[in-house]
């Protein structure tokens, strides 16, 4: 029997009006649930729930909201080969990274938790005397949280984790192709034991559902991982509400080898980077930019790793690459390997569809590396597959150049030894995030997430203490004790010897 899920709010799941969609897994095309597309009136009902237990919750003392964050990653962390699983079967990452994705959502709960007991302002002095200035952070209200398909868990923990502990109700729409992890993931905060209204999910389409969210005029706050067009569609739409926007768009992550690297290690990155989650990563290695010097054996070594990878069923323990994670995806990863093809790019390995007995069933494509260079389509938009571009530099200053030639700038990675390179490359690489002798992937929940340029725009953060910013507003407070009228800007000559 497949489950058929509704909508929660209110503190309970509701039978939903709407028409209802599928959600199946990638590797094989079971049918594991069915969600309903919210309708406009249950849109409206889900806020309304929200904006209601808007006071109370932002009332409730930051340290006792963080007792519930810390419930809710205890009952994650006690489901988590549960979650995991659930992951796997309906996104298609390896079970590894399945467990992977509900820990980053536990670490970031647990993270956030303790933020309820910190959430510091500033006490600043007055230039007046008997007189106190502080600031302290407000919560801007109900906020609408939309997440992508690639990270089910995490990410809408990250979003909702932040969100909550700065006193914000949540208004959460998963992707549609992942609405299963959606539902687990707000079964464990309703058992966690959030008050009825905290916690909200719809499903449903991005233009009816999410754009309703968007709109709505008491969303105060839209967080959105996802497509750059889309990123930019919700960015208007928010401007319009002059509400705080956080987006986290594209990637086309680049690790720059050089001459010197330790090669043994900079393989062992590349694998992950590039084909970890099958390349469905806003962090994924999707350049690889290699000094002349060692271009040879770095791209005949790449060569045989990547053709040794194990491409299959992701509950499989030994498989090391499932499947892209829906038809869409597939058609378009398959699209971008013909435009490789076409454009005169080398293809070095892969490039095919994965056919035959099991395989039929699934999305899975071969890990794929095209050689190309910096004016083709591969080296310049993102693919969201297991697709490598190798580009070759003649040097540092050709190699980070190539690096910042593409409109995104997310994640970036340098192997060397050199430690000219290694600090030069963290002021000169045009992203968010460096890391040095390791791939592009793997962001701790401890430290802000972000990029610049058209991954998005740099006021916010997530992860990190940074996340606040996204739902919370500055107050600024005077109290003035002195009991008389003291005027700023004006009084100031009095001051003089007291
Ligand atoms: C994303 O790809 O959208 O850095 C998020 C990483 C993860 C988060 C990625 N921890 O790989």
């Amino acid at each position: 029997m497949v489950q058929e899920y509704g909508l929660f709010f209110n503190g309970k799941w509701h039978k939903s009006e709407g028409k209802r969609f599928d959600t199946r897994n990638p590797a094989t095309g079971e049918v594991l649930a069915t969600f309903p597309m919210a309708t406009p009136a249950e849109v409206a009902a889900g806020i309304k729930a929200a904006k209601g237990s808007f006071e109370k919750w932002r009332k409730t003392p930051a340290p006792r909201r963080g007792e519930l964050l810390l419930e809710a990653a205890r009952i994650m962390k006690q489901k988590k080969e549960e979650l995991g699983r659930v992951v796997t079967s309906e996104m298609g990452k390896v079970i590894a990274e399945g467990r992977g994705d509900v820990q980053e959502a536990i670490d970031f709960y647990t993270y956030a938790a303790g933020e309820g007991r910190r959430m510091f302002g500033e006490t600043v002095p007055s230039e007046l005397p008997n007189k106190m200035c502080l600031t302290v952070r407000m919560p801007v209200g109900p906020v609408g949280l939309i997440t992508p398909w690639n990270f089910p868990v995490a990410i809408p923990g990250w979003k909702s984790g932040a969100a909550l502990i700065a006193g914000c109700p949540i208004v959460f729409k998963p992707s549609s192709l992942t609405p299963l992890c959606g539902a687990k993931f707000v079964d464990c905060l309703d058992e966690a034991g959030f008050p009825p209204g905290v916690v909200t999910m719809l499903t449903g389409s991005g233009s009816n559902v999410g754009d309703g969210i968007v709109a709505h005029p008491d969303i105060r706050a839209v967080s959105f991982t996802g497509g750059v067009d889309t990123g930019k569609h919700v960015y208007e739409s928010a401007a319009k509400k002059m509400i705080k926007v956080g987006l986290e768009l594209g990637g086309k992550n680049a690790i720059i080898a050089m001459d010197d690297a330790n090669l043994d290690l900079l393989m062992d990155g590349v694998m992950f980077g590039a084909f970890g989650t099958a390349g469905q990563r806003c962090t994924a290695t999707s350049r690889l930019i290699v000094h002349e010097r060692v271009y040879d054996s770095v791209v005949g070594e790449l060569v045989e790793r990547a053709a040794k990878l194990k491409v299959g069923n992701p509950l499989d323990e030994k498989v090391d690459m499932g499947p892209v994670a829906s038809a869409d995806q597939e058609k378009k990863v398959l699209e971008y390997i013909e435009i490789g093809k076409k454009e005169g790019d080398k293809l070095l390995t892969g490039g095919n569809k994965l056919r035959g007995g099991v395989y039929d069933r699934g999305f899975l494509i071969q890990p794929t590396v095209f050689a190309t260079d910096r004016k083709k389509r591969l080296a310049n938009e993102e693919i969201f597959g297991p697709v490598l571009s190798v580009l070759k530099a003649k040097d540092y200053e050709d190699a980070v150049a190539i690096a910042n030639s593409v409109k995104y700038g997310l994640s970036s990675s340098i192997y060397t030894n050199d430690l000219r390179w290694a600090f030069r490359s963290m002021q000169d690489l045009e992203a968010g995030i460096t890391y040095v002798n390791a791939p592009t992937i793997g962001a701790e929940v401890q430290l802000p997430f972000g990029g610049t340029k058209e991954t998005g725009p740099t006021d916010t953060r997530e992860a990190g203490t940074t996340a606040l910013e996204e739902f919370t507003y500055w107050k600024t407070i005077y109290v003035d004790y002195s009991g008389r009228l003291q005027k700023a800007q004006i009084d100031t000559a009095k001051l003089v010897g007291g």
